[in-house]
């Protein structure tokens, strides 16, 4: 029999703590975290009150004055990358801890997750030793002139807030340049994936990172720790990955401080695949910009729009491909896809599969809950699924499910492919699949979207901008946009 955990599975049976000041702490107040392959416990986590936010807080402000300010930008990111070596040292309890909470397969947990979190830190250590600042001469009467330059300068104390689906990845995407900025922060992962988040505080820890510059608290978010946070006037800006209404929710609790803010939201992403692309590579590509860690990333197709003369050919392609996927044992080697993130999570998927029914869909492949005989049938699992037939204003269409599914449409004309992928609240990211070079330019430009992707998908270089128009987020992440967001520039004006 196979289990649902791999060795060696960090604080299995134990309490997951939170981080405060260079300190574990307990609040004595505790939640179950859970495996969706099997709806077991994996261990308990400690749920931060508004005591332990506010020492949080108060901890990260006096460490900003502290010897974090005093370092050199040297000393800084050899600490930065003695953390990326950390997680590499563990790299094997991190990918089970990942596993664990979140049901995601090995080779994702290998391959991305985890390799993505060394690589935040290193990336973007390296990248603001070569930050640049402004400088001009100017003008004046009696004709000397002054000279203006500016000095970046960290915003302060940085409240991240992330999500679920790529725990670490997504969590060190912005914690990794607000500390390599100067900045100190408090995170608060997401409730259903508090695992990495805490070997990270270890690592922290053991990498000399002085205490109070990095603070971990575990909670919720609405009514609880994270909304605790981003209303605490001790907090200076606010870093958030997750759906669009928490999003609209932080905007709302952060006007009072003006607090500074970076969102990356959700996604209802089309891909448009045209007459002239490679066949193959296309079907390839779509099956995995729809099916990778079961449709949970926020960059997954979710609407796929085909040139009608191969129409039946790509239904008929995805198919066979949705089918031929893996499902099971996140542990095992060759698995594609585990369970969804929790139950409740698979009921809001399963809820979309209905309504599509309810109006109309035909179900190519998928659409309920797949059987194993063993302790995974108390698990999150769903098929992976095709629809088709639905029109673009059905409820499948129009809102994002991040789950394994797909709806494919018919077009026939250029115009009418980029006016499908436009009509949307959402604007995250589009996939583009021609072989034709100038149509690959024309339609990619217009996609009102913050990434286009042509002949590929999640293909990252985390020095481009990343970000979403529309729905999907607020302002640009990635190389220097991050730098750009986590400081700012102090203009300093002097007469000669
Ligand atoms: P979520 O918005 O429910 O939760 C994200 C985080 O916010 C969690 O830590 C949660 O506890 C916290 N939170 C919730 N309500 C809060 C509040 N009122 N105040 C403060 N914090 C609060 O999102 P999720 O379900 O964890 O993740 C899935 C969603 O995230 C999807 O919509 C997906 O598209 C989106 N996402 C977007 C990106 C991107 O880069 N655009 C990346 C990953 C996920
Ligand atoms: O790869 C990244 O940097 C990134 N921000 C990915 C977002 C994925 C959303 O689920």
């Amino acid at each position: 029999m196979q289990s649902a955990t791999f060795s060696p599975l960090p604080h299995a049976g134990g309490i997951l703590k939170n981080y405060i000041n260079g300190e574990f702490v307990d609040s004595e107040l505790y939640f179950d975290n859970i495996n969706p392959v099997n709806g077991q416990r994996i261990n308990q986590v400690s749920e931060a009150n508004q005591e332990l936010v506010d020492s949080a807080v108060a901890a990260a402000r006096t460490a900003l004055k502290g010897e974090w300010q005093q370092m050199s930008l040297a000393q800084r990111c050899a600490l930065l990358h003695k953390v990326a070596d950390g997680i590499e040292a563990r790299f094997d309890e991190f990918v089970a801890a990942e596993m664990a909470d979140t049901g995601k397969s090995l080779n994702q947990a290998k391959t991305i997750d985890i390799p993505r979190g060394a690589a935040n830190f290193r990336v973007f250590a390296d990248l603001v030793k070569a930050q640049a600042s402004e400088c001009f001469h100017t003008a004046t009467p009696d004709g000397l002139g002054a000279l203006n330059y500016s000095v970046n300068k960290p915003l302060g104390v940085v409240a991240v807030i992330a999500p679920w689906n790529l725990p670490l990845l997504l969590l060190t995407w912005k914690l990794a340049p607000a500390l390599a900025t100067g900045n100190t922060v408090v995170v608060k992962p997401s409730e259903e994936t508090p695992a990495t988040a805490t070997l990270l505080a270890e690592v922290m820890d053991a990498a000399g990172i002085p205490p109070g510059v990095f603070n971990l608290l575990h909670g919720f978010g609405e009514n609880s720790t994270g909304a605790m946070l981003t209303q605490h006037t001790g907090i200076d800006a606010v870093t958030f990955t997750g759906e669009s209404k928490t999003g609209s929710a932080i905007m709302r609790a952060a006007a009072d401080g003006v607090k500074s803010l970076s969102f990356e939201l959700g996604g209802k992403n089309a891909a448009l695949i045209f007459a002239d692309s490679d066949f193959d590579a296309a079907v390839e590509g779509t099956c995995r910009s729809v099916f990778t860690n079961g449709g949970q990333v926020c960059l997954c197709t979710e609407r796929v729009y085909v040139e009608r003369s191969i129409y039946p050919q790509f239904v008929a392609a995805m198919k066979a491909k949705a089918e031929a996927l893996k499902i099971g044992w996140p542990t095992d080697h060759d698995t594609d896809m585990g369970p969804l993130i929790s139950h409740q999570h698979r009921n809001k998927v399963l809820a979309f599969f209905h309504s599509a029914k309810a109006d109309g869909a035909e179900v190519v492949c998928g659409g309920g809950v797949p059987s194993f005989g063993d302790e995974r049938d108390q698990g999150a699992f769903v098929e992976p699924s095709i629809f088709t037939g639905l029109s673009e204003s059905s409820q499948l269409q129009r809102q994002e499910v991040f789950g394994p599914i797909c709806h494919i449409s018919p077009f026939d004309t250029e115009q009418q492919a980029i006016e499908l992928a436009n009509n949307s609240e959402y604007g995250l990211a589009a996939t583009v699949w021609t072989q034709n070079l100038s149509r690959a330019h024309r339609v990619a430009q217009q996609m009102d979207v913050g990434i286009t992707w042509v002949n590929t998908w999640y293909l990252r270089d985390l020095r481009t901008p990343f970000g979403g128009v529309k729905l999907s987020g607020l302002g640009r992440e990635g190389g220097v946009h991050s730098l750009s967001f986590y400081s700012e520039p102090m203009n300093i004006c002097i007469k000669l």
